[in-house]
């Protein structure tokens, strides 16, 4: 495991409120149970069960909503996210969240997002690299500081607006022009998520298609039920990225190798979750044999006990895969990221600055140029 701990890596899918530590929910739950808004009853069996449907998860992700929706813990709980993947050598975090309008507190949108960029300024024991380069600087990669003999960790964030599956059309484009408006604090892309049981997403598709006319980049929840024709029609639309592919079928797949779009790659989400029977079908070893873009991802790394790290341990274990292939995937996944050209030059960087450290080589030129 420490290896996969302190090898450089890139989350490209973790939502914000998923990533919840455990004391901070389980705290929260005790400050609500002790002001008589909830009765330790109603909840413990939402948050103490370990293996949960995707029915319970979206269950428990609206008991953390109603214990994270204010101002100050958006906050705190964005902070302490960044700080958790910092600490196990994180090196480019996509965060994603869903912008909640909560009037009991004085919420919109956008001050949802403002919380969440006070968080990322709020923290002081990393180096946050979160606002996009400007198109004239020059790349802003500098070797980490060393303190007292330990190098000061630097993690480049940032953020993903979701949409939930239960909004509306016009609450979709609300988020994607609120997206646009926070494109100068590190906002890249949109994210459609959500109970995938519920709604069409084709009431989503004037917002996400708005989305990308005006640049943003798009990433969509695909497949996590069966649903065939929602699945081709996803793929049709041709997101830059899309999450899960649990319930892909021949055409699909077809469908998704010749239109290359990379895939975030979620295992022990999808375990727990039963869209996939077991981590030895999963399908990762046939996109990794078909050498498929993707990305080894958490999801919720607080509902579902898991880091990064654990993701690359258990990928490596179960399907037997070496230091060297665990470090090339970390690294291929720089190339599926949506932040600049420049972010991607000091990311490579990073990379090959450790890459004989896992018996891989230094690459500069060859994959210099690539972009999504
Ligand atoms: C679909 C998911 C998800 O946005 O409040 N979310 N949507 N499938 C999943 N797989 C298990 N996991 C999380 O983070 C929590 C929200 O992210 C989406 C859901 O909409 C959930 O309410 P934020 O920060």
């Amino acid at each position: 495991m420490e290896w996969c701990v302190s090898m450089p890596k890139i989350e490209l899918h973790a939502h914000l409120n998923g990533s919840i530590r455990d004391s901070t929910l389980l705290e929260l739950t005790k400050a609500l149970i002790g002001k008589g808004v909830m009765n330790f009853s109603e909840v413990e069996h939402i948050i103490l069960k370990y293996n949960r449907s995707l029915k319970e998860v979206f269950k428990l992700f609206d008991l953390i909503h109603i214990l994270t929706t204010d101002h100050n813990t958006v906050t705190r709980i964005t902070r302490e996210v960044i700080e958790d993947f910092a600490s196990e050598n994180v090196v480019y975090l996509e965060l994603r969240t869903t912008p909640k309008k909560n009037d009991s507190v004085g919420m919109s949108k956008h001050s949802y997002v403002e919380a969440v960029l006070k968080g990322l300024r709020s923290i002081t024991s990393v180096d946050v690299d979160f606002i996009p380069h400007c198109e004239d600087s020059k790349t802003l990669f500098t070797p980490a500081p060393v303190i007292n003999g330990h190098v000061r960790k630097k993690i480049f964030v940032r953020l993903l607006l979701s949409i939930d599956r239960r909004e509306t059309t016009e609450a979709a484009m609300e988020t994607v022009k609120l997206a646009l408006e926070m494109r100068p604090y590190g906002v890249v892309g949109i994210d459609l998520s959500g109970n995938p049981s519920i709604g069409d997403w084709t009431t989503y598709l004037p917002a996400l298609k708005f989305a990308r006319e005006q640049g943003l980049y798009v990433t969509l929840h695909c497949g996590e039920l069966p649903n065939s024709k929602e699945i081709k029609n996803m793929l049709d639309f041709r997101p830059q990225r899309i999450g899960h592919a649990c319930f892909f079928e021949d055409e699909h797949w077809r469908q998704l190798k010749s239109s290359n779009i990379p895939v975030e790659i979620c295992l022990t989400s999808n375990v727990r979750t039963m869209t996939v029977p077991s981590i030895d079908v999963h399908h990762f070893a046939h996109l990794y044999n078909a050498k498929h873009p993707l990305a080894l991802c958490t999801d919720d790394s607080g509902v579902f006990s898991t880091c990064l790290s654990k993701e690359y341990k258990i990928a490596a274990d179960s399907f037997g895969l070496g230091r060297r292939e665990m470090f090339e995937l970390s690294r291929n996944a720089v190339e599926h990221i949506f932040a600049d050209s420049k972010v991607k030059e000091d990311l490579r960087k990073i990379f090959n600055s450790v890459a004989k450290k896992y018996g891989s080589v230094t690459t500069v030129s060859s994959l210099e140029n690539i972009c999504i």
